[in-house]
C-alpha cells in the first residue's frame, strides 16, 4: 500500500483537536513538564482526573535534561527512590545517602510514566494568563504557543477550563507572578508576594519544600522550585529528590481539593 500525505496529516490534525478539545475542561492544569510537574501529573492522572500539563518549550524535563553543568547525570536522595522505583528509572548508590541516575532515562521515564498514566501533555503552549472567577479562585489558564509569544505577534490566547492549576514553573514562578500582578489586593501568599528564591543551599532548600509546597492562593497549588521561589527557599542544583517529593506532595493536595469538590 502506498503512502499518502494527506491522511497523514488528517490523522495528526483530527487526533490533536480531538485532545485539544477534551482538555479545555480538566480536573487539574499543569503548568510546566519539568520533574516536579511531571511527578505530579503522573500520580494525579493515575488516580483517575483529568489532567493537562502546559510547557512552554519543545522538550519536557525543565532543568533536568541537563544533569549538572550539561553532564547528564542527577543526585537523588534515598527518601526519594520509591517515585524513582515507581516509574522505573534505575540509580545506583554512589555514598551513603546518595544515589545517582541518569538524567535522560529519567526524563524520559517521568514523562512516559506521565503520558501513560493518561495525562496529555502540550508542549510548545505557554500560559500567559489565569482564570479568576467571582469566589477569588484561579479557575483556568489563559494559553498560547509559544512562537507566538517568542514572534511578539498579536495573537489572541484561547482558556481552559480547570478547576485546580499547579505551577510547577520552576525558579519563575510564572503562574504565581501572574496572580501577583494581576489580582489586586489579594493578599498573594500571606500578602508577601513573591519573594525569589535564594542562593544554592541544597540542604535547606530540600528541608524548606515540604512547607513551601502548598495552596498559596485558592485554587493554585506551587510545587518543585517554584514553591522555594515564592516563599524565599534556597535553590539546591542537580539533587532531584526534594523536587520528585514536591510533586508528590502537589498531587496529594491537588486530590484532596479535587475531593472535597465531588
Ligand atoms: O525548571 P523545572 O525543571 O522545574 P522543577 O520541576 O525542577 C527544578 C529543577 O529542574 C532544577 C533544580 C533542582 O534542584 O533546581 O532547576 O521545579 O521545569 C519548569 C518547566 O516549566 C516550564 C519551563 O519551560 C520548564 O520546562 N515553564 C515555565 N514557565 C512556563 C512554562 C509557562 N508560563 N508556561 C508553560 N511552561
Amino acid at each position: 500500500m502506498g503512502l499518502d500525505e494527506v491522511t497523514i496529516s488528517k490523522a495528526i490534525i483530527e487526533d490533536f483537536y480531538r485532545a485539544f478539545l477534551e482538555y479545555t475542561d480538566i480536573d487539574a492544569g499543569i503548568v510546566g513538564a519539568g520533574p516536579s510537574g511531571l511527578v505530579c501529573a503522573a500520580y494525579l492522572a493515575q488516580a483517575g482526573f483529568r489532567i493537562a500539563v502546559f510547557e512552554r518549550k519543545l522538550s519536557v524535563g525543565g532543568g533536568m535534561w541537563g544533569g549538572g553543568m550539561m553532564f547528564p547525570r542527577i543526585v537523588v536522595q534515598e527518601s526519594a527512590l520509591d517515585i524513582l522505583d515507581d516509574f522505573g528509572i534505575r540509580y545506583k548508590a554512589y555514598a551513603p545517602g546518595y544515589y545517582l541516575a541518569n538524567s535522560v532515562e529519567a526524563v524520559a521515564k517521568l514523562a512516559a510514566g506521565a503520558v501513560s498514566s493518561g495525562a496529555e501533555i502540550f508542549n510548545l503552549m505557554s500560559v500567559e494568563d489565569v482564570m479568576i472567577r467571582e469566589d477569588d479562585a484561579v479557575a483556568g489558564l489563559v494559553v498560547n504557543w509559544t512562537a507566538v509569544e517568542m514572534a511578539g505577534l498579536h495573537v489572541d490566547p484561547l482558556s481552559i477550563k480547570a478547576k485546580m492549576v499547579v505551577d510547577a514553573t520552576g525558579h519563575d514562578a510564572s503562574v504565581c507572578r501572574i496572580v501577583e500582578r494581576k489580582v489586586a489586593g489579594a493578599g498573594f501568599n500571606e500578602g508577601k508576594g513573591v519573594v525569589g528564591e535564594k542562593s544554592m543551599w541544597a540542604e535547606a532548600g530540600e528541608k524548606m519544600l515540604a512547607a513551601t509546597t502548598r495552596e498559596v492562593y485558592p485554587g493554585l497549588v506551587v510545587t518543585g522550585m517554584a514553591a522555594n521561589a515564592v516563599s524565599g527557599g534556597h535553590r539546591m542544583g542537580p539533587v532531584f529528590g526534594g523536587m520528585l517529593i514536591s510533586g508528590t506532595m502537589a498531587a496529594e493536595l491537588v486530590k484532596h481539593k479535587l475531593k472535597e469538590r465531588q
